[in-house]
């Protein structure tokens, strides 16, 4: 889910259409909710938090053509999961609970990149409910780790607020390669079809290539990017938050090179890059958004910790979810570092964005 607050009526004719005629002062949009039926507790605590007057664009669910969310986003998602052998769909099978089944779930759950840590911790609470429930098959069990699942990664499913400040400036940051550049371009479509006026900006200049793949999302979605030649990462940023009031914009993105934690040198230049924005625009940027790969499996967690220390994190893009990710790593996220995942990325092209629902993906990873 991602919110969008709009201090002016959009002149937008796609968004007011969208929301319904919602009030003019506020819009809350909600490109694809929890799945139906049940929402999880949080997320479903995460709507009053939006001011009075929000008006929730129409929902969309796993697998259905929700506005922005192409059909079978979901079953790229299993797909991308099931295709690592490690998932769990296949222990349910048997006749009876036994001892080995939980074995095999832990077995199972280790080998999905959940960590031993969270792995110890949804047994520990699955053996508590399967005991509360007084389940008695494997099937009930099943279900059971959906729930627990699905309650562990529920604090996960946090909306991005869009609008409180105009324009939100958000700074994109990860190692080389976790699908930064194509996230910005992938987030350009989603909050341009909620009619955001939306600025990018080069701030990874140590290629030349860099700049120009930027601008190609760019002229795809038909936003301006504020670059230089060469030039140092902080002073495009500068310019490109001034810029981005100047010309009204509701959203200014800022992409960064790609680095390693244990690049020291470089991990300072992204405080420095976030400090100089602050010049530009008291409180910027509002958003530290965070890609992983989930391919990196475990790694991804060492990642997050890092970048986290440095910059003071507020949300996570969780990419390549369909293709060799084990997905468990976010268990891990859940239990060791709670930063919210905002959105997911499950293939390279314009709409593989989606937002992170705790439940859905539960489902994905239990049933594979
Ligand atoms: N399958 C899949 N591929 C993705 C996804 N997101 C990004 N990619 C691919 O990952 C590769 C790297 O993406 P970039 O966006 O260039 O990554 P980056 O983090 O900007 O990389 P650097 O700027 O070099 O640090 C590209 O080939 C993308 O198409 C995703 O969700 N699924
Ligand atoms: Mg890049």
């Amino acid at each position: 889910m991602f919110r969008l607050f709009k201090r002016k009526p959009s002149a937008d004719p796609p968004a007011e259409a969208a929301a319904g005629a919602a009030s003019p002062s506020l819009v809350q949009t909600q490109p694809a909710q929890p799945a139906q039926p049940q929402q999880p507790p949080q997320a479903a605590a995460a709507a009053p938090a939006a001011s009075p007057g929000a008006a929730p664009l129409e929902p969309g669910e796993p697998g259905s053509a929700a506005p922005g969310a192409p059909a079978g986003w979901f079953g790229r998602l299993r797909q991308g999961l099931r295709k690592t052998g490690a998932g769990l769909s296949g222990l349910f099978g048997g006749a009876r609970i036994d001892e080995a089944l939980f074995e095999e779930l832990e077995t199972a759950l280790i080998l999905a990149d959940a960590g031993s840590a969270a792995t110890a911790q949804v047994l520990q609470e699955l053996r508590r409910k399967v005991r509360a429930a007084r389940a008695e098959t494997p099937h009930q069990v099943r279900e059971l780790l959906r729930e627990v699942l699905t309650e562990l990664l529920s604090p996960l499913q946090k909306p991005l607020d869009i609008g409180r400040t105009s324009p939100t400036v958000i700074m994109m940051v990860g190692v080389n390669g976790a699908g930064k550049t194509t996230s910005i371009g992938k987030l350009t479509r989603h909050l341009q079809a909620a009619g955001c006026k939306v600025l990018l900006a080069a701030g990874d200049t140590f290629r030349a290539a860099a700049r120009e793949q930027l601008a190609a999302w760019g002229e795809r979605n038909g936003v301006q990017v504020i670059a230089q030649q060469g030039g140092d990462p902080a002073a495009v940023a500068f310019d490109a938050v001034q810029a981005g009031r100047a010309r009204g914009m509701d959203v200014v993105i800022v992409d960064t090179a790609g680095r390693l934690p244990t690049q020291a040198h470089l991990m300072e230049e992204l405080k420095k890059v976030k400090r100089v924005m602050g010049k530009a625009m008291e409180g910027a940027p509002h958003e530290a958004i965070l890609v992983i790969d989930a391919t990196n499996g475990q790694n991804a967690l060492a990642q997050l910790r890092a970048f986290d220390d440095t910059l003071g994190l507020s949300g996570i893009i969780l990419t390549k979810l369909d293709g060799s990710a084990k997905g468990g790593v976010i268990a891990a996220i859940a239990r060791e570092r709670p930063v919210p995942i905002y959105f997911i990325g499950v293939g390279e092209s314009l709409e593989d964005l989606q937002v992170f629902d705790a439940q859905a993906f539960a489902r994905a990873l239990v049933d594979g």
